[in-house]
């Protein structure tokens, strides 16, 4: 059975973008597949984070995954941190990836050039080490991501050829990447030439705002020159943004969306592009509170650090054994 392996890290508020690009299609897996999804702490704390608003945060994930449609019966969920194995491996893969590959990381870059040079943490450098952990662990196929997340995968793939050649071919399991036809890359609504995101947001709509914001955000996005509602990155970055966020809510190409607006106005346009968004997220924001205050997802969380840890042992064992580890209990 294929497996499949995804996860969002609690460092703030989840927006739009986070909901487009990866929790709205976790569901979608979980009756093909063998699914995984957890809740990436440890790489929270790569960038400075307060620890009630972490905390918090963890819980709120954890509430949101399951308003999505993730089943527990069906989908692993988890806490990173609950899972020793991963900081474990950790240990070990952190040798096999080069300091030279991981400094070209994206991420990488963009991330340290905000931050004091003399306070880089080693963490954020060797964030892809830990993600390809997270990954190999559990033998992902493949590995549901937003475009930002894809050069991680891509070199999560170099890590695994290079053990692979280096113990056996069975060592480790060659993960794939899945993006989305649309979404992949949400842009920020006041400015649509960054992308969304929940630890440096920009006019974003995070998925805990009220339904009249969520409004006023969309009808005061940055729109483009002209008057014509027309799928054009370059020249129109604004609506190619909106156009983008109609058709993920409405599961229509982006041709389709386009085709329905053709001789509306901006205004209109934007009205509903917001009435498709509130209707999604309102009964969406409407179980992940309900979830929260019940506190059942605790219980989910539990369940699925026993089951992530004894599919996460295992490999594990393996890469231990692989490597030259002497296990002492054996013989
Ligand atoms: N704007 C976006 N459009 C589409 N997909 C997105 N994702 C994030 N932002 C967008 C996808 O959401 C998942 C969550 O990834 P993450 O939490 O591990 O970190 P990220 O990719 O770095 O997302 P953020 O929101 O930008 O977080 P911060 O600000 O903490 O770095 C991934 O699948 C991602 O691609």
């Amino acid at each position: 059975m294929t497996r499949i392996l995804s996860g969002i890290k609690p460092t703030g508020n989840l927006t739009l973008g986070n909901y487009i690009g990866a929790l709205k299609h976790f569901k979608d897996f979980q009756d093909s597949g063998e699914v995984f999804i957890f809740i990436a702490d440890l790489h929270a704390l790569t960038l400075p984070i307060d620890p009630e608003f972490l905390n918090q945060n963890t819980r709120d994930l954890a509430a949101f995954y399951l308003a999505s449609g993730l089943d527990p019966k069906k989908a692993t969920i988890f806490v990173q941190s609950s899972v020793p194995a991963h900081a474990e491996l950790n240990a070990i893969m952190q040798n096999y990836l080069y300091m030279g590959e991981l400094s070209r990381m994206t991420q990488f870059k963009e991330k340290s050039a905000k931050l004091n040079q003399s306070a880089i943490g080693l963490g954020l450098f060797a964030y892809p080490v830990l993600m390809a952990c997270d990954i190999v662990l559990y033998d992902a196929d493949i590995v549901p991501v937003g475009e930002d997340q894809v050069q991680h995968v891509e070199i999560t793939r170099d890590l695994v050829n290079r053990i692979n050649k280096r113990y056996g071919d069975k060592t480790l399991v060659l993960p794939n990447y899945q993006i989305n036809k649309v979404g992949a890359r949400i842009m920020s609504l006041s400015d649509p030439t960054v992308k969304m995101s929940k630890s440096d947001p920009k006019g974003d709509i995070f998925l805990k705002d009220p339904m009249n914001v969520v409004r006023k955000k969309i009808m005061s996005a940055v729109t483009d020159m002209g008057s014509e509602v027309k799928f054009d990155k370059e020249n129109k970055p604004g609506i190619s943004n909106l156009l983008t966020i109609y058709a993920a809510m409405r599961e229509i190409s982006i041709e389709e969306a386009e085709a329905h607006f053709v001789g509306y106005r901006y205004g209109d346009f934007k009205r509903e592009v917001a009435d498709a968004v509130v209707a999604e997220l309102e009964p969406f924001q409407k179980k992940y509170q309900e979830i929260l205050e019940s506190g059942s997802y605790l219980e989910v969380l539990r369940e699925g650090a026993k089951r992530a840890d004894a599919i996460a042992k295992v490999t594990l064992k393996r890469v231990q054994k692989a490597v030259g580890l002497l296990d002492i209990y054996e013989n």
